[in-house]
């Protein structure tokens, strides 16, 4: 790259959302005149973009390496792009017009990508190189990396005063096991390798769980035909007014052939079972000193201000929590790790560190509905904007749209990404779309984007 540096080398592990806007930080501050150092992005993809980075693969890669994003084909954005849009690249100048609050997949894919596309970054990432083993040396404060450029098989070492940690933690599925699950005939898959519902059609599906995946997945199944959807849940059901065919039973008791049985003594026929159970955080390339073990939660221990590992503060973790705030919060982290690689902020001591930790600890322990998590995590990303320049935004209305959000999804699960909803950066009200997301089948930039879709008929008619 141009940039001049101070000497200091910085590595960010992974290129997605997180890593992107770490990118983005340094090269904000490049921009307004300041040394930055030298940054080396590894990512293991051929491509930006993390989760958004579509694949069908499955399993593992051309490489042998584990498949790294979860996302299926016909994924909307699951809250509306009002609240995770960038405050200093804002929609209305990425589309130049108001376009829908749910865009699909590649439509996200392609506006976190362009806000970087103007500048040299992608010159910074290695693509195709996977992060294979951290080691810190204390006495010279350096971290050696080994990694592996996968088309040649090549490993290589370096040396970094810094690392970034942004490898996602929506990854290493959580697979639990269920009595008599191994007599099931059918398909038994986890979400993470879920591409599709379009075989679903006309069967009777069983998704597991209650969060996101197992509403959405449940969703698209019913979207493509399936003859019933059941949601099973552990703590409670989602409860939401779903339409004639699909329902929520309890946590399975014991499955035997293509009957499952649950908590409630129901039983059910089922042909094809999709684990909806979340992920682990799983970092394969850490030395367990350095690696945060956590379940997915708003805010796991040992991260001072959520982001720096209190027990070596060179180490960094971009987006570990759970997100009802994603991009944007993402910036606010980058922006304050910047600050502190740069020397911009000041590092509290580790006593101040660990006072900090146990009083956002003490708060999340209490919190004991969804929007006052939502609450919480708006509390948290302010925190960080306070501390860095990045551009103000009003996060109490960011939460005015979750909280509105969460209402239209318990109105109409089916039909909440119709919903439109007002840019917290620019004021604009979002367009409705031409087709209601229950009818669209063709998740294209192009087909989002057609001024008169009649003229670009979706890929499935
Ligand atoms: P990721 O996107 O997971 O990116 C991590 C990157 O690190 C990947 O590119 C990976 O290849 C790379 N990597 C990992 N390990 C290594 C290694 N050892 N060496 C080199 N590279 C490595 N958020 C929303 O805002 N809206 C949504 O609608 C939405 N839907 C989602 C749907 C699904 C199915 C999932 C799983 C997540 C969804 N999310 C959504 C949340 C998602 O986590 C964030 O939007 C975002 O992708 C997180 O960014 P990240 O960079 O932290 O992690
Ligand atoms: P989440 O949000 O971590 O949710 C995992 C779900 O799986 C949750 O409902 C859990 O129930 C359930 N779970 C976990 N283990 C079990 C067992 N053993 N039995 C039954 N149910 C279980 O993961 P998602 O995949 O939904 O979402 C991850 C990201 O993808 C998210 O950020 C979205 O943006 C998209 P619990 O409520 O804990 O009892």
């Amino acid at each position: 790259g141009t940039y001049v540096t101070n000497g200091k080398r910085v590595a960010i592990v992974g290129a997605g959302p997180s890593g992107m806007a770490q990118l983005r930080a340094f090269e904000t501050a490049a921009r307004a005149g300041a040394d930055i150092p030298e940054i080396v992005c590894f990512e293991k993809q051929a491509d930006w973009g993390g989760q958004w980075n579509f694949t069908w693969r499955t399993g593992l890669d051309e490489y042998g390496e584990p498949v790294h994003s979860s996302m299926y084909r016909n994924l909307w954005s699951n809250a509306p792009k009002e609240a995770l849009e960038f405050a200093d690249y804002t929609f209305d100048e990425h589309f130049g017009r108001a376009v829908s609050s749910y865009p699909p997949r590649p439509v996200l894919w392609d506006y976190i990508a362009a806000r970087l596309k103007k500048t040299n970054v992608r010159d910074f990432i290695r693509f195709q190189t996977v992060v294979r083993w951290t080691e810190y040396d204390a006495e010279r404060e350096v971290f050696t990396l080994t990694v592996e450029n996968l088309p040649t098989g090549e490993t290589t070492t370096e040396e970094f005063d810094h690392v970034v940690v942004a490898s996602g933690h929506f990854a290493f599925p959580n697979v639990p096991q269920f009595p008599g699950i191994e007599t099931f005939p059918g398909q038994i898959a986890h979400a993470h390798d879920f591409r599709g519902a379009e075989d679903f059609k006309g069967q009777d599906v069983l998704v597991v769980g209650s969060s996101y995946s197992a509403e959405d997945i449940g969703s698209q199944a019913f979207k493509m035909g399936a003859r019933s959807v059941t949601a099973s849940y552990r703590s409670a059901p989602m409860g939401y007014d779903w339409p004639e065919g699909f329902e929520e039973r309890p946590v399975i008791k014991r499955i035997e052939g293509n009957t499952v049985h649950f908590a409630d003594d129901t039983s059910k026929h089922i042909d094809a079972v999709i684990l909806c159970t979340g992920y682990l955080h799983k970092y394969p390339f850490l030395p367990d000193e350095l690696a945060l073990t956590s379940p997915n939660n708003v805010y796991p221990d040992g991260l001072y201000r959520g982001v720096v590992w209190q027990d070596n503060p060179r180490l960094a973790y971009l987006g570990a929590q759970d997100q009802w705030f994603t991009f944007n919060m993402f910036d606010a982290q980058a922006w304050y790790v910047r600050d502190l690689i740069l020397g911009r902020t000041e590092l509290p001591s580790e006593t101040e560190r660990s006072a900090s930790i146990a009083e956002w600890r003490e708060r999340f322990e209490k919190l004991s509905s969804d929007a006052e998590e939502i609450r919480f995590q708006a509390d948290y990303v302010r925190d960080l904007l306070r501390q860095t320049d990045y551009p103000e935004f009003d996060l109490d209305r960011v939460v005015e749209i979750f909280l509105a959000w969460k209402r239209d999804k318990k109105a109409d699960i089916m039909g909440y990404r119709d919903r439109v909803y007002r840019s917290v950066m620019t004021g604009t009200l979002a367009a409705e779309h031409h087709t209601p997301w229950l009818e669209e089948l063709d998740d294209s930039i192009e087909r989002y984007l057609a001024e008169d879709p009649a003229k670009t008929p979706q890929n499935a008619e």
